[in-house]
């Protein structure tokens, strides 16, 4: 058993504590080890994870010992793994102990996430710090040579269990106030603010199968406001437009999201976690990248789209990626949709398929563990 320390700033949205939150989980639950999350905005976390509370300065969570990242930051004993997530800066009180604690810390960067091609030349990277410390980078990652995804060991059973269970599905819904209509597709929507919703709804309102869309509270209910014409919008409520009913749903624990997508036939998320936990469902999937400046964000999706898709027919790869172009660009959704559905059998097989090979792959916090252990035999 080792003791880790995971900092986390959150810099927006929630896919910071996110991943965070999960690694810690997992690492705690699965490998024995002791965990302590640092989150510099409980508020955040509360909101995956409701039991919690958002004004203490530790708690025990699943595990994990969950403390606030104040200022001036506490004089603790640093931990043998020492993970800052996505460049976040640590304490430079942490670090001066680190350097001063006489043996040594494995220091690593947890990256963002992406399918681009320089990423398995840079895992694994070191970085000399000063006061001797040496930091390494680490990448998650689609294919050899990177870091993997975030997978719980038990991930694909349970979802499988779940999917197969046509009783645990309809009370999970009916929890969150949703009654399944008897063929209608369901489809999860979890995006940022999205010009192109409008084009989609259209679409969805006047195609010939009943689709039910389950929208989470969050950014894209102000352009669903718009479309509906609506003042306010919040869970529970209803609405029914030609073929497509929309229902609002609350803001759910994460455990719950990952159950939310896998009740339904198509999962539009957005971001880093949910975009991988969309794919361990099992099913098509639309991603919503976070935009960044200069439009650096397309490179990234046009390089997950290529491997994504490279076991398809050059038809539905071609559909495929011409919803998620139109969707990234805010525009031309109510051509790209039924294009879409054209394809959908191959999408619905492909999506279980790329779950299986990725899963044939290490997970995240297995690498981790790897790389400490290679590096514990290294440095010895
Ligand atoms: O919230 P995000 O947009 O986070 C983003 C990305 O991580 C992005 O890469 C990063 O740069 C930016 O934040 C700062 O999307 P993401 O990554 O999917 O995180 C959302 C989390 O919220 C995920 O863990 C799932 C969880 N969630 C719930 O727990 N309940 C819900 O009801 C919903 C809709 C999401």
């Amino acid at each position: 058993m080792a003791r880790w320390d995971i900092f986390c700033s959150v810099v927006d949205n929630y896919g910071d504590i996110g991943v965070t939150w999960r690694l810690a989980r997992q690492l705690a639950a699965e490998r024995g080890h002791a965990l302590r999350l640092w989150v510099d905005d409980l508020g955040a976390f509360v909101r995956l994870c409701p039991d919690a509370s958002a004004s203490v300065e530790s708690q025990h969570c699943s595990g994990v010992e969950v403390r606030q990242w104040c200022e001036p930051f506490p004089l603790v004993e640093p931990a043998d793994v020492v993970i800052e997530a996505f460049a976040c800066q640590l304490p430079p009180s942490y670090i001066e102990a680190m350097a001063a604690s006489g043996s040594r810390r494995l220091w690593l960067n947890l990256e963002y996430l992406s399918a681009e091609d320089w990423v398995a030349g840079c895992h694994g990277l070191p970085s000399p710090q000063p006061g001797g410390l040496q930091k390494f980078f680490f990448f998650p990652g689609f294919v050899e040579g990177t870091g993997g995804l975030l997978r719980e060991a038990d991930l694909l059973a349970r979802r499988r269990a779940f999917q197969a269970d046509a009783s645990a599905q309809q009370a999970f819904l009916l929890a969150l106030g949703v009654e399944r209509e008897a063929g209608a597709r369901l489809i999860s929507l979890f995006a940022y603010e999205n010009a192109g919703l409008a084009g989609w709804l259209d679409a969805l309102a006047v195609a010939p199968q009943a689709t039910q869309l389950l929208v989470p509270q969050g950014k894209v209910l102000v352009d669903l406001l718009a479309w509906l014409g609506d003042a306010q919008l919040g869970p529970g409520d209803q609405r029914q437009r030609g073929s497509l009913s929309i229902h609002v749903l609350p803001f759910v624990a994460q455990d719950d999201y990952d159950r939310l997508l896998w009740c339904c036939d198509f999962n539009a998320v957005r971001g880093e976690d949910s975009f991988i936990r969309a794919q361990w469902a099992g099913r098509p999937l639309l991603w919503h990248i976070y935009p960044q400046e200069e439009g650096a964000h397309w490179d990234k999706l046009e390089a997950f789209m290529a491997i994504y898709s490279a076991a398809l027919t050059p038809e539905t790869a071609a559909a495929q990626a011409a919803l998620w172009r139109a969707w990234n660009a805010g525009e031309g959704m109510e051509m790209a949709w039924p294009a879409l559905l054209e394809t959908w059998p191959a999408l619905q097989r492909h999506a279980e398929q790329w779950c299986d090979d990725q899963a044939a792959r290490s997970d995240l916090a297995t690498a981790l563990e790897q790389f400490y252990r290679n590096w514990l035999s290294y440095a010895a």
